[in-house]
């Protein structure tokens, strides 16, 4: 199978580290492919960034569907699932975000996790998802590590903020596990959770299974009803090829 792990930010050295990640847990049989848009914000840390890096996200499925060999999912990596149920209308695989994924993951180990994300300013969508997805019950917080997306490949001090951030969080919230709230901390779940004694649940690993178990269960979305194809229309300016 074929999976597409699209990085709706626009730096590819992030995109390179998510679809590392999602290749460190995809079956022998399950294709990665990292996906980088063509347009978008370098980074997503503000609403403005989110909406604006929707039509690139689109672009990058649209063209998987019409290419010769579509992709059987596609994974959605940046923590505030940018585009997610736009995303499913124009896809005929899954489609899965990783703050989905990674909630729904952590709620399995027990009575409830927190969220440790990047700047407080992201700390109200992640709230917006958590309602979404029906974990109010189960998140008992979340946090925010003051770290800028794309610092944190480039702080030498990322790791230990974080794995401190974590630890306080867990005891704070009494939480039985961590969420990360970004795509890019993807390669630091096993350290922090060797350090704090707590799982930590990275979204690019969680998500990465869930769409091969949905492919494996060879279940399709319905193509009817609220998600189905876009209605054709024409746009117009900058967008006129989101048109039909
Ligand atoms: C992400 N932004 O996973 C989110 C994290 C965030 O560019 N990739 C981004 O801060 O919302």
């Amino acid at each position: 199978m074929l999976i597409s792990v699209i990085n709706p930010n626009t730096t590819v050295s992030m995109t390179d580290q998510i679809a590392a990640a999602a290749r460190s847990v995809a079956a022998p049989g399950t294709e990665i492919v990292g996906v980088t848009p063509t347009m978008g914000p370098a980074s997503i840390e503000s609403h403005y960034d989110e909406a604006l890096a929707v039509p690139g996200l689109l672009d990058a499925i649209i063209r998987s569907e019409r290419g010769d060999k579509p992709a059987d999912g596609y994974l959605l990596a940046c923590f505030g699932d940018p585009g997610l149920d736009a995303a499913r209308e124009v896809s005929s695989a899954p489609v899965i975000g990783i703050a989905e994924a990674a909630m729904h993951a952590a709620s399995l180990l027990g009575r409830g996790f927190s969220v440790v994300t990047t700047l407080g300013r992201t700390i109200g969508r992640a709230e917006e998802l958590v309602d979404r997805y029906g974990m109010s019950k189960v998140c008992r917080g979340i946090h925010a590590c003051e770290i800028p997306v794309l610092e944190l490949e480039s702080n030498p001090d990322t790791a230990a903020i974080l794995i401190e951030a974590c630890r306080s969080a867990a005891e704070e919230d009494g939480s039985d596990a961590i969420v990360l709230g970004c795509a890019g901390m993807a390669d630091l779940a096993q350290l922090i959770s060797e350090k704090i004694g707590v799982p930590v649940i990275d979204g690019v690993a969680a998500g990465t299974l869930l769409l091969q178990s949905l492919v494996t269960m060879r279940v399709r979305p319905n193509a009817t009803g609220e998600l189905a194809s876009p209605p054709a229309k024409t746009y117009t300016g900058i967008l006129s090829p989101f048109g039909s």
